[in-house]
């Protein structure tokens, strides 16, 4: 009875000190997944995030969007310093999770998936979803990655079979300050000079925007207006 009081705890604590907001947001209800994105049971977004769960395998589901306007150009955010993990860094447009409900664990065309999209969108950018039609999300494919936070505190980190949604639409952003910092559009010149200058510059870049650079993203941009090729449901990739 002691170690597992002890256990709890430990538990407790670990979200002491941050953002009330964001401790919140820690109760919201993830899904959990085998590797082949088969859906196994569901687990709040604090328990999904424990390193201590992730080195024992426990994986969610989760989504990364990059939103392009009609000079191709990429929406990036800087998180907020209030965020948990990753605060201060550098990404594409949105990421997070889809919850546990019916309507974001509904599987047909990754609907649910994009459904949880569009309410992100609006919560972190303030982006009206009627300016994010669910049909002009392009689900490309999924990526499979781990990651320890940064700055790297042995609690936190990642580890997501992350659905990839592009959609090219121009839309007004109002950020929600809790989540974002910053934000600026970058064409595929600037974000290559972003990536090179960052470590001189002590810009912090998250890992999976990172990996999603270095293996896909500018063959991506380059099909922006045909990604029907680019376009792999099958795969699973492992980074
Ligand atoms: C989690 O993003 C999802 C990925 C792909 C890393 P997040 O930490 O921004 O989630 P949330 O906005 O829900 O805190
Ligand atoms: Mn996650």
């Amino acid at each position: 009875f002691s170690s597992v009081k002890k256990t709890m705890e430990i538990d407790d604590n670990v979200l002491d000190g941050f953002d009330e907001i964001q401790v919140k947001l820690m109760k919201e209800e993830c899904i959990l997944t085998d590797e082949n994105d088969r859906k196994i049971g569901s687990a709040s977004k604090k328990v999904c995030h424990l390193l201590k769960n992730i080195n024992q395998g426990m994986l969610h589901r989760a989504f990364s969007v990059f939103l392009f306007n009609s000079k191709n150009e990429l929406l990036l955010q800087q998180r907020s310093d209030s965020k948990i993990t990753f605060p201060g860094h550098f990404t594409n447009t949105c990421c997070s999770h889809p919850l546990n409900f019916d309507k974001e664990l509904d599987e047909n065309e990754a609907i649910g998936v994009k459904r949880a999209a569009q309410r992100k969108l609006q919560h972190e950018l303030g982006i009206q979803p009627r300016q994010l039609p669910l049909e002009e999300f392009n689900y490309l494919t999924r990526i499979h990655y781990k990651a320890g936070n940064v700055p790297e505190d042995g609690v936190w980190g990642e580890h997501e079979i992350d659905y990839i949604l592009f959609m090219k639409r121009d839309v007004d952003v109002e950020p929600n300050y809790n989540e974002v910092k910053s934000f600026r559009y970058v064409s595929k010149e600037e974000l290559r000079q972003i990536i090179d200058n960052a470590d001189d510059e002590g810009m912090l870049l998250t890992p999976w925007f990172k990996l999603i650079v270095q293996s896909f993203l500018y063959k991506w941009w380059d099909h922006l207006d045909d990604l029907s090729e680019m376009t792999d449901h099958k795969t699973i990739h492992k980074m």
